[in-house]
């Protein structure tokens, strides 16, 4: 992996930069707003962005957004029951698990659900819905059958999103109506042999003719959703282009909308998975493709932007899905706990059972929280949710196989049949996370692209405090702030916004946030740049930061749930309680690891350096060395 790029911006600050930072004054916010829109400091609206500045900006997190008009929510509610409908009288998970494919009978219906264009424009066909709308179909899917989830997913989230998100008219029209209600298959077309998680390195190459008029793509790939049904692809290959400034060539990567009738796709047989068989993954080659100069999508060169913003704007789905998944398992696990007699009593009755329980809800509440977090401030416009999205996926994919694990554990033996339809579900989810970007890349994602954005907000403040006099509101805040904290009344508050009976566990939630600041700077101002290669410290930074966005967007909406009256809001508030306890406890010993345990650290990397070079295990066996 590179992530190179990334490193070069993250900067390197002098010792010392931080005893500027030491007296308070009044403070006119109107001058700070002033003195930051005429500086270069870059500002975010991201909750979790901000939070590696210590900051709280609250408006995308409180009140807990909701976007969906009267008439939204009449449509997607009047879309569930079809739905469900489908997955319980047509659609027969096991047996799509079983023949590692799905009936075109029941792709057929489908189709007519208009399942394949949940997000298209209804004038293209498309049920023309919102991501919050479509996040509401994903939980049914993934509550029933994830291998059709990733048929559907692999075919819009990420398949032909990027038609959505970047196409220009024509495109639109040539190819939205197909995908939505013609029954022709889209796929995304990124990884490859040699390039899996540093998607950039991707070899496929596409060479211009000289008339200008098409490329020529050569390559292949590997592991692709619907890779053996797809006609249309959005393919990602690595072009010359010619830097306009330098007149230096570059290979940039460009995104092509691809189709098999171009000739010279081919794919492989359906790879044998363990999980989510009933969906399509072969390997797709390209032979001398002509692929027509219209087909560029988006700019030529801005390709790998594409792609991650085709991933960025899927990932919240994911959340989704897996609420719904996480749903049924603990339906299935309730359903055998309130029927099973051991020792005399219903096995509900059990502290170790009623524990599972709870835990597997409260990672249910909270994914579910972020999924809809995610979606509506999507829909309400918001751009940077990048790394919101990135932190739902981990949070949901670890929570689901959790929880799956947990309820096949309660259902002991019968949990292991497959009958019980958990195995399935076990396997199904072992992928989630993997894919998508696996967890592991996900979370330095997290922590680099945060401590980015802080490390920028540190150098604007090097500069202010350099000519405090010019930039007094700025210094003066800054300063008042981090008094506030030092003197320990904090400098983040969240009485405006969550509900007094919450009110300590939204202040444990502000003293994560707090330290989670000042560990932010402390690393920045010892590594600098070099931070990039402290894969320790930045793992266990992203899973703070994990634990915050849960504490925060289940703080809000069981605080709406309060406002509201909802009927179930003491179990909400019982949910976030228990949550705020375990994972303020959690990110704090997370912060604390990335100064306090380098002698772990050490061994740790002996550990891994011996193994690694002895090939395996490099112990002396006790019985027969
Ligand atoms: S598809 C394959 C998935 N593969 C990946 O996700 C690859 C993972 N790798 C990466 O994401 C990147 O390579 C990383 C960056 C993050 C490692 N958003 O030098 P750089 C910008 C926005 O740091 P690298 C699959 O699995 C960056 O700021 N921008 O890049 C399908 C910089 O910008 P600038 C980003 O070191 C499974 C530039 O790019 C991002 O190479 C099927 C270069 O950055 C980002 N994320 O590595 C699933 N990252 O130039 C089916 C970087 O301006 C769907 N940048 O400074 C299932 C759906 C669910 C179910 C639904 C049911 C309906």
């Amino acid at each position: 992996m590179s992530l190179s790029r990334l490193s070069s911006k993250i900067l390197r600050l002098p010792k010392g930069s931080i005893k500027y930072f030491s007296a308070q004054a009044n403070v006119d916010l109107k001058d700070v707003k002033n003195e930051i829109k005429n500086s270069q400091l870059k500002t975010s609206p991201s909750f979790m962005m901000n939070i590696f500045r210590g900051k709280l900006v609250s408006t995308e997190v409180f009140p807990y957004p909701d976007v969906l008009a009267t008439d939204e929510k009449e449509l997607i509610s009047s879309l569930i029951g079809p739905f469900e409908k489908f997955f319980s009288d047509v659609n027969n998970a096991t047996r799509n698990d079983e023949n590692a494919s799905i009936d075109d009978a029941v792709l057929d219906q489908l189709w007519q659900l208009g399942a394949f264009g949940i997000q298209a424009p209804e004038k293209y066909g498309g049920l023309g819905l919102g991501n919050t709308q479509y996040g509401r179909l994903c939980e049914i899917l993934g509550a029933n059958d994830l291998g059709v989830g990733i048929t559907l997913g692999a075919h819009q989230s990420i398949g032909f999103k990027g038609i959505l998100l970047f196409g220009t008219q024509e495109q639109k029209e040539k190819y939205l109506q197909k995908l939505t209600t013609e029954k022709v298959y889209a796929a995304f077309a990124l990884t490859e042999p040699s390039s899996g998680s540093d998607a950039g390195s991707i070899r496929t190459r596409a060479v211009k003719s000289d008339d200008g008029k098409y490329f020529v793509l050569n390559g292949s790939k590997i592991w692709i959703s619907n890779g053996g049904i797809a006609d249309v692809m959005t393919v990602f290959a690595q072009t010359e282009q010619i830097d306009s400034k330098t007149g230096e060539k570059k290979d940039k990567v460009t995104a092509f909308i691809v189709e098999r009738s171009f000739g010279g796709v081919t794919n492989g047989p359906p790879e044998k998975k363990m999980g989510i068989k009933a969906s399509n993954t072969a390997e797709v080659y390209f032979d001398n493709v002509k692929v027509p100069i219209e087909n560029v999508l988006g700019e030529e060169g801005e390709g790998f932007k594409v792609a991650m913003a085709i991933l960025n704007n899927g990932r919240f789905g994911m959340g989704a899905t897996l609420a719904g998944t996480m749903r049924f398992c603990i339906q299935k696990a309730v359903e055998h706990a309130n029927n099973r007699v051991q020792f005399g009593k219903k096995i509900k009755e059990y502290g170790c059972v009623q524990e599972k329980i709870s835990q597997m809800n409260i990672l249910q509440y909270a994914t579910e929280s972020m999924a809809y977090t995610i979606s509506q401030n999507m829909d309400k416009g918001s751009k940077e949710y990048h790394l919101e999205a990135a932190i739902s996926k981990i949070f949901a994919s670890e929570s689901a196989w959790y929880v799956c694990d947990e309820a096949i554990q309660i259902l002991g033996g019968m949990g292991y049949m497959k009958e019980a339809e958990l195995e399935r579900v076990l396997r199904d989810l072992r992928i989630f996370r993997i894919f998508e970007g696996t967890n592991d890349i996900l979370r330095l994602f997290v922590a680099l692209s945060g401590i980015q954005y802080a490390g920028s907000n540190l150098k604007f403040l090097q500069n202010a405090f350099k000519n405090p006099a010019a930039n007094f509101g700025v210094v003066s805040t800054e300063i008042s702030r981090r008094v506030s904290t030092s003197i320990g009344l904090g400098a983040i508050d969240f009485n405006p916004y969550v509900a007094p009976e919450l009110t300590d566990y939204a202040k444990k939630t502000a003293n994560c946030i707090e330290l989670f600041g000042k560990n932010v700077e402390r690393l920045l101002v010892k590594y600098g740049k070099n931070i990039i290669h402290e894969q320790y410290i930045l793992k266990r930074l992203a899973n703070a930061a994990i634990d915050i966005y849960a504490m925060v967007v289940t703080l809000s909406r069981s605080s709406r749930a309060i406002e509201l009256n909802l009927p179930t809001v003491q179990h909400e508030v019982n949910l976030t309680k228990a949550l705020c306890l375990q994972a303020s406890k959690r990110c704090k010993d997370n912060l604390r690891n990335t100064e306090s345990e380098l002698e772990l650290l050490n061994v740790i990397g002996e550990i891994a350096k011996e193994v690694n070079n002895k090939g395996g295990v490099n112990t002396t066996h006790v019985i027969t060395n």
